[in-house]
């Protein structure tokens, strides 16, 4: 899943593709570059960032989605709002990212239920501008614990509202409400994710915690632009484990990891001599 932030202060790639024109050729590049599903959003969730006007919203992320349709793209739009989503529904995306699982806006719900997209749900706990303060997790079993537990009471509200397990992508929210550590702990114990049932998806490309880990000595963190070979090692573990997909930014890389972890697989028994 190739990221196309259509904003201008993504933490990122912010103010790069935020007009239609850009956004769309910069989703046409991702798609040469291998990307199966492009991820269009129109909502910085930056710890710390304030939200767009729906309208706003609508603008940034609607047109992107028409032009990409039209050129074969399969398409994902990155939102929380029932009515963006809709809209992105009607103008060509088959599948709806919502950040937050249902508890923003639940009338998202009704819409996926309606339509029978695929819906990822990520775990989170509350909007950027107060997300950090929401990283805590001191029940026994920490934070895998914590994540599995909420994303599966969102499962049964997710189902409840109609829509079948079958459309469902659970994703653990890597940097959201989760300090660096939390992070790291889920890619850990994604297993336990796992068993909830469903496919996953995992967003970890330029996040703070793969930052953080190559701080250097006096602790600042790596810059946004030189975490890609520590993302590359996750994502090939990620594969290795099965995942769903993907989010990145730099789709170029993530193929050429990939297309070395799938060389070096060893071939079904069957193809054995
Ligand atoms: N991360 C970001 C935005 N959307 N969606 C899902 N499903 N999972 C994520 O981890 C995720 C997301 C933040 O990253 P960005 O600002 O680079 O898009």
């Amino acid at each position: 899943m190739g990221v196309v932030n259509v904003t201008p202060d993504s933490f990122s790639d912010g103010g790069r593709y935020d007009d239609t024109d850009r956004a769309v050729q910069h989703g046409l590049r991702l798609l040469a570059e291998g990307a199966d599903l492009l991820d269009i959003g129109g909502e910085s969730t930056r710890p710390g960032a304030t939200r767009p006007l729906v309208a706003e919203e609508l603008q940034r992320v609607v047109p992107v989605i028409r032009e990409l349709a039209a050129a074969g793209a399969r398409l994902s739009v990155d939102t929380m709002r029932a009515e963006v989503a809709a809209a992105a529904l009607e103008a060509g995306a088959t599948v709806v990212n919502d950040v937050s699982g249902g508890l923003a806006d639940p009338g998202i719900l009704d819409v996926v239920a309606a339509s029978g997209a695929t819906y990822v749900a990520m775990h989170w706990r509350g909007h950027s501008d107060r997300m950090q303060d929401l990283a805590s997790y001191d029940e026994p079993g920490g934070v895998v614990w914590a994540v599995v537990s909420e994303l599966r009471e969102r499962l049964v509200a997710i189902q409840q509202a109609g829509v079948r397990a079958e459309q469902v992508v659970l994703d653990p929210g890597l940097g959201f409400a989760k300090a660096a550590r939390h992070s790291w702990e889920l890619l850990a114990g994604l297993e336990e994710v796992a068993r909830l049932g469903c496919p996953l998806l995992v967003g970890a490309s330029r996040k703070s915690f793969l930052g953080q880990l190559l701080a250097s000595d006096d602790g600042t963190p790596r810059p946004v632009g030189e975490r890609e070979s520590a993302h590359l090692a996750v994502v090939t573990m990620l594969a290795e484990r099965g995942v769903w997909g993907v989010r990145v930014h730099d789709v170029r890389a993530t193929v050429d990891a990939l297309t070395a972890w799938q060389a070096m697989r060893p071939p079904p028994l069957e193809d054995r001599a």
